[in-house]
């Protein structure tokens, strides 16, 4: 889809408006701009002139339309919204658009193009039967747009490489990463997100291409400045998100594409992992090392040994001859269970093998373009896939986790589900990947292409599993880990990079990926902390767990094949290490109320938070945890320093408690091995509770460190709720509204009275104000304090409080 052309004008030949949408008609298609929302335009050009019919699947919500005005002047057609607006050049059928105050972006610098498109010119796997039918599948349909010059471009899902992804071409198709290692390419993984948000100071905005086919983005490579859009399937949509700020566009696409869940606070803790942990015994040594050792933990991952010769929704009865009972031993240690799951149904028929007698009865497996069903080579040797497109299957597939809830399984990890299938026995010389014929029908009417699923194959199947948990088990909150993933899998899952590699470029590599995910409206992300192919060793581990403890979803896991990897695995030095990461994550209070009401990444470039910094764009070795705290982790064996740079406003080190320095301005940090840098941004309030060995301990006590900055107010809201149902929903929240003045204006506390129909339990609140030096005294409502303390190291003065929950007011004097 390089062609050198643009493509030639496509004069209109007529135009209508309607209350949201305007349509204009050309010679070949059909071009129609609709009002999504104020700050949401959704373009499509059809060269058919047939628009694609919406699926029953699609990752994209509607939203109730909002208006659209539409008039004609000077040979063009302007659209505009409260928030955005179009312009059609009626002789040329370009469109470009523009904020309210008239800035232009996302200009096209031709009319939308479309041409016949080889399979060989995709890349993708190629073998007699997986040819492209006829037709609007092997339509390539484009448009080239002008970049600004000084926009960085952000987002364009999970990949290896930079954050910054000008000069480069992407595309969208997930895979299985089989060979081991992140390195720093920029080819396919396991999951495919085709948005991105370009940002430069005073104007971010998004775009998402609204296409599930093979689909790509060339970002200035072919062309310096041209960015091209390409998409097969013989339709262009995609949706323009109007910013202006990455926190906006970020709100938008999950707007569209549906919130981050909320998940249980168990998932926010620590978990175990290794492939696998092979019998009853071995998993119950685990959990125990890990409450001998002290090291909070809250949930173990049993991977594909626990099953019966690899059959899903079974156990081998001889390693765990009581499921159950290993659950429930767990379960009185504070630690969850979370099974893996495979799509893949072992060909396992007439035997009593109930998940595939069920899936050929209720006729829940792909078939080939012929009639017959599809199989494939995976752990259980020649198996089934369902069709998970179809409504019919996912609710028996959900269905299915009945018998893992029943034996008190918590959470359900979906894995190779992009597909990963090859053509052989594993154990056969030979193996080569193996598609699914991308002419396979799939949905309840056989309405789409694999050509045009296989990137929702994952995202559909965490749905499935979602939905099916609950259906089981309506009250809690469920949790699904899913290793493939389209844009809005967010709504029912968390992911991690896959098959990482223990080596300090995989660790590097991870920054900027997860980054990149955050910005994709994906924020419960995570990578195997130590590295999962080959063996870890006591720095790159140590290292790596002390960043891991700021991953959104925070798992250790391994190969099967490497040396063992659990945080004591490597000496007393590193087992302190990890233990204090792990404890510094369980005291620190969640960000996800945050992402599930506004998509928030809580594991995002500097870029999200400093837009107007061009020079920090580039910036991916220092990753921001929320709005008030940042980590710059190292990357690299032997360091004990490192350069930070540090953004407009004044920072503090979260560590010692002292101030460090007013960016923008760069400086020289200690950063030994378990204590690489934590800084946090003048104006935050950052809540801290008490060291628990799982989140299922009580908090006994709630430290609130607040950090003014010198000039500018701060605010922080305190969200906490049971941490397990659903009552949140229903106002089972408690909600603390935090201000903090700046420096300037006296540093007084404000903390208002508690919204919200939850109940914390009762609890002491030390409130610990930072300041540049100690204060003659303190007066808390009025009256002067005179239990309190000025503590010289933190430099702080700290008040002990019953949480009334109540309004209170501290003021240095
Ligand atoms: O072919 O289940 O990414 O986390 O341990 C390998 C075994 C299959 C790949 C996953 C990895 C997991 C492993 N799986």
């Amino acid at each position: 889809m390089d062609d050198p052309l643009l493509a030639p004008p496509m004069p209109a030949l007529d135009w209508v408006s309607e209350a949201t949408a305007c349509v204009t008609r050309h010679e070949h298609g059909l071009l129609r701009l609709e009002a999504v929302a104020p700050d949401i335009l959704r373009l499509r050009f059809a060269p058919s002139g047939r628009f694609a019919t919406p699926r029953p699947w699609s990752p994209v919500l509607e939203l109730p339309p909002a208006g659209l005005s539409v008039h004609e002047e000077d040979g063009r057609l302007w659209m505009e919204t409260e928030r955005l607006s179009a312009r059609l050049d009626l002789s040329s059928g370009a469109v470009s658009f523009a904020t309210p105050d008239g800035r232009p972006f996302a200009e096209d610098l031709c009319a939308p193009g479309w041409r016949e498109v080889a399979l060989e010119e995709t890349g993708l796997q190629h073998l007699p039967d997986t040819e492209l039918p006829p037709g609007e599948a092997r339509i390539g349909v484009g448009v080239r747009k002008r970049m600004a010059p000084d926009e960085g471009y952000f987002g364009f899902g999970q990949r290896d490489g930079r954050l910054d992804r000008r000069h480069r071409r992407l595309t969208h198709w997930t895979v299985d990463r089989a060979a081991p290692g992140h390195g720093l390419g920029e080819d396919n993984l396991y999951q495919a997100q085709p948005t991105f948000m370009a940002v430069r100071p005073g104007l971010t905005w998004g775009l998402l291409l609204n296409s599930t086919w093979f689909s790509g983005f060339d970002v200035g490579r072919e062309y310096e400045d041209v960015l091209t859009l390409f998409t097969l399937g013989g339709e262009l949509d995609y949706y323009i998100l109007a910013g202006p700020t990455p926190a906006a566009v970020v709100e938008q696409l999950t707007r569209l594409t549906g919130r981050p869940l909320l998940p249980p606070l168990w998932a926010l803790g620590f978990h175990q992992s290794r492939w696998s942990y092979g019998t009853d015994r071995d998993v119950r040594a685990i959990a125990e090392g890990f409450r001998e050792r002290a090291i909070p933990l809250d949930a173990i991952h049993l991977d594909i040994d626990y099953m019966d010769g690899y059959r899903v929704f079974t156990w081998d009865r001889e390693r765990f001859p009581e499921p159950a009972a290993t659950v429930a031993a767990l379960q009185a240690l504070g630690l969850r269970t979370v099974t893996i799951v495979d799509p893949g149904v072992k060909h396992d028929l007439g035997t009593g093998y109930g998940v595939a007698e069920s899936g050929v009865a209720g006729d829940y497996f792909l078939r080939r373009p012929d009639g017959e069903r599809f199989s494939g080579w995976v752990w259980p040797d020649e198996s089934l896939f369902p069709d998970f497109c179809s409504e019919r299957t996912r609710h028996w597939w959900g269905d299915l986790h009945g018998s893992l809830i029943e034996i008190g399984v918590d959470g359900v990890w979906c894995d190779m589900n992009e597909p990963s299938i090859v053509d052989r026995p594993y154990r056969e010389p030979g193996v080569t990947e193996f598609p699914i014929p991308l002419a396979v029908r799939q949905g309840d009417e056989g309405e789409a292409l694999h050509a045009e699923t296989h990137n929702l194959y994952g995202h559909l199947m965490a749905r499935a599993t979602w939905e099916g948990l609950e259906r089981l088990r309506p009250a809690r909150r469920h949790w699904v880990l899913t290793r493939s993933a389209f844009v809005g899998t967010q709504r029912w899952a968390a992911s991690w990079m896959g098959d990482n590699s223990a080596r300090w470029e995989d660790l590097e590599t991870s920054l900027p990926q997860l980054a990149s995910l955050g910005l994709c409206g994906a924020p419960h992300v995570g990578v195997d902390i130590g590295g999962f192919y080959g063996h870890s060793f006591g720095e790159l581990y140590g290292r790596w767990i002390e960043l891991g403890a700021f991953h959104p979803f925070m798992r250790a896991h391994a190969h099967r094949d490497s040396r063992p990897q659990e945080p004591w695995s490597f000496g007393p030095e590193i087992e302190s290490v990890a233990r204090q990461a792990i404890e510094l994550r369980y005291r620190l209070y969640t960000l996800a109320h945050r992402a599930h009401r506004r998509g928030e990444p809580w594991w995002r470039p500097l870029l999200f938070d400093f837009p107007d910094q061009a020079d920090l764009y580039a910036i991916e070795d220092q990753i921001m945890i929320g709005p008030q705290l940042m980590i710059a982790p190292i990357r690299a064996p032997g360091l004990k320093r490192r350069l930070v740079e540090l953004p407009p406003g004044c920072w503090y080190d979260f560590r010692s408690g002292a101030r460090i320095g007013v960016g923008p301005a760069a400086l020289v940090m200690d950063a030994p091995l378990g204590a690489m840098p934590v800084l946090v941004c003048g104006g935050s309030v950052i809540t801290l509770g008490n060291v628990r060995q799982s989140t299922a301990e009580p908090l006994g006590e709630l430290m609130l460190e607040i950090y003014p900055d010198d000039e500018a107010e701060g605010f922080w809201t305190l969200i906490e709720d049971d941490g397990e149902s659903f009552e949140y929903q229903d106002g089972a929240l408690a909600e603390t509204d935090c201000r903090i003045a700046p420096l300037s204006r006296g540093a007084v506390f404000a903390l208002a009275a508690r919204r919200g129909d939850y109940q914390p339990a009762p609890r002491t609140l030390i409130l610990r104000l930072h300041l540049p030096e100690a204060p003659a005294g303190l007066r808390l409502d009025e009256t002067p304090v005179e239990d309190w303390r000025w503590d010289a190291e933190l430099q702080a003065a700290e008040v002990r409080i019953n949480d009334d929950g109540q309004t209170h007011r501290l003021v240095p004097v």
